[in-house]
């Protein structure tokens, strides 16, 4: 998408056309952004009526994560994965689903969705959002996931929904990333930004700290230097975020720069974090590059990591560059001979 060639205020169906026009081989996948867009402003009328609608924290059946569903989790499931039957997809892989779906046999693309993340939220009437990934259809009968293995470079396209005071459309199609908000007077998403472009340092960091004594000894450094603000080694005084939603935290580093952490921890079965690689990670990561931020794992870009299953997690870092980079670098001069500090345990790795 020539984002030259977008208007501000335009309509998300104008601004396909017209990518489509700049690229024909973006077609198909306009039609599944189109699809997703249609869902999403279904669910967020559902989600504008709060408990008006019934109780949409309701607990039901388990997940393949475990994770024990919502009664929002299901209905955006099923919204969106009934907009994508009638759209060129031939799988989906959801986060509320065991396995692939298969929808329309030989179709060109694959989306990998969360339909509704940060579900923990949903009863207290704080931001959740729907977040995809758009892949070409890879068939191979010796893998059943092919489409789902390859690195997250082969996303054509990704973006999110934030169901939040405005219901907000980040997206790109690799060529840049946009924001549209939901028109509510004629039900459709209008252009607000056209190119974002995220401030490249930043003194703003979102972790859950409650997990501090479960971080390896980088994240814990790195954090500890954070605290130590224009006293430590950052020279430099940091504030700190965590909304307990991927897409609300995802979307201010968007709009105003900062770094979100979600490493590997101690506890039992947070090894590789919490976060999905293809679901959330990898969406989130394109839409960070086309922003001009970072997405690493702590050390490795995410958009080149293959998922080896559906529901992989991942270790997440994104954000301004320098502090994507920092983070790095605080594994890069891993030490292991740490010592011990007042604050975590463990000595920072960056002291001098
Ligand atoms: P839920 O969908 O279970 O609420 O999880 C939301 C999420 O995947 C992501 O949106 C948040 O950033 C992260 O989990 C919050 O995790 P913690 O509850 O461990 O802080």
């Amino acid at each position: 998408m020539a984002t030259g060639s977008l208007t501000i205020g335009s309509r998300l169906d104008a601004c396909l056309a017209q990518s489509v026009a700049d690229r024909a081989d973006l077609k198909d996948v306009a039609s599944v952004v189109a699809a997703i867009a249609a869902a999403a402003i279904d669910i967020s009328e559902v989600i504008g009526r709060g408990a008006l609608g019934g109780d949409l924290a309701a607990t039901g059946e388990q997940n393949s994560d475990g994770d024990v569903q919502k009664a929002l989790d299901v209905i955006a499931h099923k919204r969106v994965t009934e907009a994508l039957q009638g759209a060129p997809v031939a799988e989906v892989a959801s986060e509320e689903a065991e396995g692939v779906m298969h929808l329309n046999p030989g179709a060109p693309l694959v989306v990998a969705i969360d339909p509704l993340d940060g579900s923990s939220n949903i009863g207290v009437n704080m931001a959740v959002g729907t977040i995809f990934g758009i892949r070409p259809a890879v068939q191979d009968p010796a893998d059943p996931i092919a489409s789902f293995t390859t690195p997250g470079t082969a996303q054509r396209a990704a973006g999110f929904v934030t169901y939040g005071p405005a219901t907000a459309l980040i997206l790109t199609l690799g060529e840049g990333t946009q924001v549209y908000v939901l028109d509510r007077d004629v039900r459709a998403f209008r252009l607000t930004h056209a190119s974002l472009d995220v401030p490249v340092s930043a003194k703003e960091y979102a972790i859950n700290a409650s997990n501090a004594r479960h971080w390896d000894g980088p994240i814990k450094a790195f954090i500890e230097d954070c605290l130590a603000g224009a006293d430590g080694p950052r020279d430099k005084d940091f504030n700190m975020r965590w909304l307990g939603s991927l897409v609300a935290d995802a979307q201010r580093v968007l709009m105003r720069g900062g770094v979100f952490l979600y490493p590997g921890d101690g506890r039992k079965g947070y090894a590789q974090g919490r976060l999905r690689l293809l679901y959330e990670a990898a969406p989130i990561a394109m839409l960070m590059e086309q922003a001009g931020a970072g997405a690493t794992d702590g050390e490795r870009r995410i958009l080149d990591i293959a998922a080896t299953g559906i529901h992989e997690r991942v270790p997440l870092v994104f954000g301004s560059q320098e502090e994507v980079a920092c983070v790095a670098k605080y594994y890069g001069g891993r030490n292991h001979a740490a010592t011990r500090s007042p604050l975590f345990g463990q000595r920072g790795l960056m002291r001098g």
